[in-house]
């Protein structure tokens, strides 16, 4: 970090300088004082300074990719996320060879055709031809890879319906931690208001609404079933937020006041990805992608992906909203003296 500051300095500073130079030249040209032209031997160094040019830029694009290359994405997680990846791949793989072939012609041309007084140059204003192929060529391309990436957008964003029979998750984001909340046995959600935030009712949920009381939350992490589509619903206590999930290749904006929504279907459990990365310590990450606050870079939650049995089971033991301690309610009260399990613990340890 340090060092990029000092480069960074480095650079403003020679920045900073070539426009004071750039000023004094216009000032002795108005006085009419700058009658200098650049010798043979200048104009040979400047033009051999456009392939060194090129060949420092090429090598330091080069060693960002080694060093820096496993910064990139991880490893897709999700059946869209792969798809997504390949439209990726196939975007640098036609963009690339465009980018080297195009700045080595510009550079070795501007070398080539540095001053020379006994060359004329030529006189070559327009060709219709010439226009066409390059305007056509790339709008091609370009419109391909558009259709391309509009058709798996739209196969990413299709809505789930009840015949996919989803987990239905909602995500709510706060300055600066992530709720979970699954819709319990009934598979609805309650209503949920910000005015009904009190205490540990940090979601807000409405007691009065038979939908909430069986609603569960989760804070440390939340579970999801591999190979089954989840259907995420997004809300925002504060600010915008932004739901990022790296490995599912999912990103949605939490915006207070509205309900956003994503869906995807994982396709490796947590202890399958920790085998294939050798590391026993992985897990799936939910991270806030919006600069939100003072502590944004810890907002956090761990996701963890098993299986259809191990889900149920673990869902199970997650408690009920009105089990949990605080929530008070006039009407269904009454099974709310069993021993607080963990999820409790964590919610009124806030
Ligand atoms: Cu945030």
């Amino acid at each position: 970090m340090m060092n990029l500051l000092i480069i960074a300095a480095i650079v403003l500073g020679i920045i900073a300088l070539s426009k004071v130079v750039k000023v004094l030249e216009k000032a002795s040209t108005v006085r009419g004082e700058n009658t200098y032209t650049p010798t043979d031997k200048e104009n040979k160094t400047q033009a051999l300074l456009m392939p060194i040019f090129l060949l420092v830029y090429f090598a330091f694009i080069a060693w960002q990719l080694v060093a820096w290359g496993d910064r990139m994405l991880p490893m897709a997680a999700s059946e869209h996320g792969i798809v997504i990846d390949k439209l990726m791949d196939t975007t640098w793989i036609i963009i690339t060879p465009v980018f080297i072939v195009t700045h080595i012609l510009l550079f070795y041309f501007a070398w080539k055709y540095a001053y020379d007084k006994n060359r004329k140059a030529q006189f070559f204003a327009h060709s219709n031809k010439l226009e066409m192929l390059w305007t056509a060529i790339p709008a091609l391309v370009l419109l391909i890879l558009i259709l391309y990436g509009l058709s798996i957008w739209n196969d990413t964003m299709e809505p789930l319906t009840a015949e996919d029979e989803p987990v239905e998750i909602e995500l709510y984001a706060r300055q600066f931690d992530w709720t979970a909340r699954y819709p319990g046995e009934d598979g609805k959600f309650g209503t949920a208001d910000v005015r009904l935030i009190e205490g540990i009712n940090m979601l807000g949920l409405d007691s009065t609404d038979e939908n909430a009381w069986d609603d569960k939350y989760v804070k440390a992490e939340f579970v999801i079933p591999v190979n089954r589509p989840v259907q995420f619903y997004f809300r925002a206590q504060d600010v915008i937020h932004s739901a990022f999930m790296p490995h599912f290749r999912a990103q949605m904006n939490c915006v207070p006041g509205m309900t956003t929504r994503f869906n995807f279907v994982p396709t490796m459990t947590t202890a399958e990805m920790q085998e294939h990365l050798g590391d026993p310590e992985f897990h799936y990450q939910l991270l806030c992608n919006k600069i939100c606050g003072a502590a944004h870079y810890n907002m956090g939650m761990e996701i963890k992906v098993v299986s259809e049995e191990e889900y149920i089971a673990w869902l199970a033991e997650q408690n009920e909203f009105l089990k949990v301690e605080g929530n008070t309610n006039t009407t269904a009260q009454t099974e709310s003296n069993s021993q607080p399990s963990q999820g409790a613990e964590e919610v009124s340890s806030l």
